[in-house]
């Protein structure tokens, strides 16, 4: 972001601006604008298959919470992920007439329609527009949809043209079933129920039908009214199909008909004068006594920067008492906030406090020299072990899941696309398409919210798992882990660390894919729609039996060792050079761990990197556009370092040598992180040549606070930064570490602070943790069913939407850009935490 280029647009927005009555207007960023409400009109568009969807159209940001979105014309009454949606052909913005009209088209059904949304006072309408009559396929099923977001409008009132219901909480409304060959086909002909045999799906029915609805009339901020002029509105629960599905308001486009279509008046409300409350970033977590303190206040831009702000203490007795108080300093505007803060570096004394904007009080923190001794003991205790796969896992009186997967994995057929973001090319393996690959079912993690393991992240874990080993030796033991049983308990020691067990059970899966396959897979992941969103126990994905394509679906062979129902777990086996050479890299570190612990894993993940490192280089050197990332580029540099330190042998620490100081001359700041890698096993002539390349380093973690009000890099994708952030921590703390005269620990505990808090849109902290007062209470873990948590977990977090919007939900689990945990990503979080321990300590 150019701070510059933001600072004028205010004066911009200024510019045109009316009184708050003037009803909503176009503004610069493109969008309808009235205090407390902003219409977006294709700001984000729809783009299909693995992405939540719920992110698109026409969406309504009311008083600072997305509410609505999902405005477009759609083929089914309340669509999934992987239902078809519209490609956006054209969008045009008439400034003049302060309108917007987007195109939108269904390839696969030929079908056009344009959406004009235009502006009526303290409304809008929507007008559906048609050049040739809607396909004959479609009718019935086109519609303009609307939806509503559940967890701001359950439990609130609505009228359906006059006549009071109320928003259930839970969806337990009327379906029907009907003929699979009327369902409209979803996105690649993908299917996401499994119909049981019976050739029908699940059509959900209309909660109220009318012509005005006005949803929550008993809630000012949440208050909207939509009326249909013409066709009938429906109004639909979401949930009934998938969790994560909204209310659905739609009325079906009429057959034969052209021009005109369809037309609904959308008037949300807006609370008279309304300002969003100061939004006051701060650690959750605490501080350590003489580390710096710095809260970020986020402001509407109708309101005003106070001159001060305070901090109290909560004294033993319970009383309150205010210790400190100091300027607030403006810091500029960020997209569509204004930003300032406030330094209270100077309160020192261990305890507990709160502070005190204007009329905000925050929750409590403490300062003391030991908040950050437990950062990471809920993701190394509870989260992590829960992602293990193949094994039952305990805790207490609950099981987490049984043993999932016990079938085993099947070769994926060739030239398959797969729903989360694989494909199988030419099978290049010794096994035929659907044979069993023997061994695969041992070890791993799963990915994240989902269940599969992708080989990639798990590279990462056992990488990341290694690194906190050989660099912190963590001893905790608070699992009991026994392969032999495939049952792991929570909070019972067994005498070996953690970290150790998480490392063996990494890699077994990991040694074995590429002793079974000969390398890496991409994936080893569902091969059928209908159980990949799996919520719930994993060991019920699949059914435990192998497939056996003679019997029928749901039908069990007679020794009940086989089924037909065709739900095994697939390896998607093309080769991957590059994936290879990260194996080659981890394996060596493995080896060097497991090395006194399991002998015999070490050995084996030790031959596999040889050969691998051998195979992966060869492969890319045939390869021209793979060929650059080997030698002399990111390819096996790190492979290099690392084999060089389990062997010993010169001639890896050349290449490593050969290839560093490149990467170093063309981007310092990317290749920092595998430079002070090396720093232990090299000599001080090394160190001291690093010296000119960690002062640009220093140059990148500076300009962070230019860049934006947190310091840190927020991230503006489609997946929120958390990430981003942790190895902004992490790099800046092991610089830290090294070259202590260059860079101080405050860059390391910035990030800290803003996975704790300091962060936009709200002040909680992102990771599921003990530690943190308010730590969030949703997260998309595979208990996100139950609008819940898996403990230790790091959501991404605050999520930027086009034009200007951060967003991280905490009473909607479902988006997985802001809520899902990732099981590389939360194993980079326990080297962050582990770093910034020793750092500080
Ligand atoms: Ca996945
Ligand atoms: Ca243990
Ligand atoms: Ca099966």
């Amino acid at each position: 972001m150019n701070r510059i280029a933001f600072l004028i647009l205010p004066l911009l927005l200024a510019a045109c601006a009316r009184t708050a009555d003037s009803g909503l207007e176009l503004n610069e960023l493109e969008y309808f604008e009235r205090r407390g409400v902003n219409v977006l009109v294709y700001s984000n568009t729809f783009s299909g298959g693995f992405n939540d969807e719920k992110n698109s159209g026409i969406e309504i940001i009311h008083h600072g919470v997305r509410t609505v979105q999902g405005g477009a014309v759609r083929l089914v009454n309340t669509p999934e992920q992987w239902d078809l949606v519209p490609e956006t052909s054209f969008r045009n913005v008439d400034a003049e007439a302060g309108t917007i009209e987007v195109g939108l088209r269904y390839p696969d059904y030929d079908f056009d329609s344009r959406i004009v949304v235009s502006p009526e006072g303290n409304a809008f309408r929507i007008d559906v527009w048609l050049d040739k009559p809607l396909p004959a396929e479609l009718e019935g099923d086109a519609g303009l949809n609307l939806e509503l977001l559940p967890s701001q409008y359950w439990n609130k009132a609505y009228l359906m043209d006059g006549c009071a219901e109320r928003f259930p909480r839970y969806a337990a409304s009327a379906t029907v079933t009907r003929p699979n060959d009327e369902k409209v086909k979803q996105f690649k002909g993908y299917r996401t129920y499994d119909d049981r045999g019976t050739g029908r799906f699940v059509d959900p029915l209309p909660l109220s039908v009318g012509h005005t609805l006005v949803a929550a009339p008993d809630a000012p901020e949440r208050m909207i009214k939509i009326t249909s002029e013409d066709a009938e509105l429906m109004l639909y629960d979401g949930r009934l199909l998938a969790q994560n599905g909204w209310y659905v308001l739609r009325s079906l486009l009429p057959a034969g008909k052209t021009g005109k279509v369809l037309s609904w008046t959308v008037e949300p409300n807006a609370v008279a004068g309304w300002v969003r409350e100061p939004n006051v970033g701060f650690s959750q977590v605490g501080y350590l006594p003489a580390q710096p303190k710095v809260a970020v206040v986020e402001l509407d831009k109708a309101d005003k920067v106070r001159a001060t702000a305070e901090v109290w203490q909560v004294k033993p007795d319970g009383t309150e008492a205010r210790v400190f108080s100091g300027p607030v300093r403006s810091w500029g505007d960020y997209y569509k906030y204004h930003y300032a803060k406030f330094d209270f570096s100077s309160v020192q004394e261990p305890g507990v406090y709160f502070l005190r904007y204007g009329d905000v009080k925050t929750d409590n923190f403490i300062i003391g020299e030991d908040v950050l001794d437990r950062i990471t003991d809920a993701t190394s205790d509870v989260w992590i072990p829960i992602h293990m796969n193949h094994m039952m896992v305990n805790e207490g009186y609950r099981v987490w899941h049984g043993e999932p997967f016990k079938e085993g994995y099947l070769q994926a057929p060739a030239n398959t696309d797969h729903f989360d973001l694989h494909s199988q090319g030419v099978i290049d393996t010794k096994y035929k398409a659907l044979q069993l690959i023997p061994g695969l079912n041992v070890g791993g993690f799963f990915d994240a919210g989902d269940f599969d393991i992708e080989t990639g992240s798990n590279i990462s874990v056992v990488q990341n798992l290694v690194s906190a080993w050989e660099r912190f030796k963590p001893m905790r033991d608070e699992t009991f882990v026994s392969e032999k049983q495939r049952y792991v308990d929570l909070h019972r020691p067994d005498g070996v660390p953690d970290v150790l067990q998480y490392i063996e059970h990494g890699t077994l899966n990991l040694v074995a894919q590429a002793e079974n396959i000969g390398h890496m897979a991409q994936t080893l992941s569902n091969s059928v729609l209908d159980n990949y969103h799996h919520l719930g126990d994993a060991a019920a994905i699949t059914d435990g039996l192998h497939y056996d394509p003679r019997l029928k679906p749901y039908e069990k062979s007679a020794d009940g060792r086989s089924s037909g129902t065709p739900d095994d777990m697939w390896a998607f086996t093309t080769r991957n050079p590059f994936l290879d050479l990260q194996a080659a890299t981890m394996f060596a570190a493995a080896s060097r761990a497991l090395a006194g612990y399991n002998d015999d894993l070490s050995r084996r993940a030790l031959t596999q990197s040889k050969r691998l490192m051998k195979e992966g280089t060869e492969l890319m050197q045939r390869n021209p556009a793979g060929g650059n990332r080997g030698r002399g580029g990111f390819g096996n540099m790190s492979t290099n370092l690392q084999l060089y330190v389990s062997t010993g042998e010169q001639h890896y620490l050349d290449d490593f040598q050969e290839q560093i100081w490149p990467a170093l001359d063309r981007n310092a700041q990317s290749a920092i992180s595998a430079a002070l890698d090396a720093i232990p096993y090299l000599d001080a002539a090394y160190r001291e040549r690093l010296i000119p390349y960690v002062q640009q380093y220093k140059e990148y973690l500076d300009s962070m606070d230019e860049d934006n009000p947190y310091g840190v890099p927020i991230g503006l994708g489609n997946w929120a930064a958390s990430g981003s952030v942790v190895t902004f921590g992490t790099t800046a703390a092991f610089a830290s570490k090294y070259f202590p005269e260059i860079i101080g620990p405050e860059y390391a505990l910035k990030a800290a602070g803003y996975l704790f808090g300091c962060h936009p849109y709200h002040n909680y902290s992102l990771v599921a943790a003990v530690g943190a007062t308010r730590p969030k209470e949703v997260f998309y873990g595979n208990n996100r069913a139950d609008f819940s948590f898996i403990p230790g977990n790091v959501a991404p977090g605050v999520l930027f939407r086009h034009p200007d919007h951060f967003e991280n939900y905490d009473d909607w689990p479902f988006l997985w850009g802001q809520n899902e945990g990732t099981i590389a990503g939360n194993t980079s979080y326990l080297i962050f935490g582990a770093a910034l321990q020793n750092l500080v300590r």
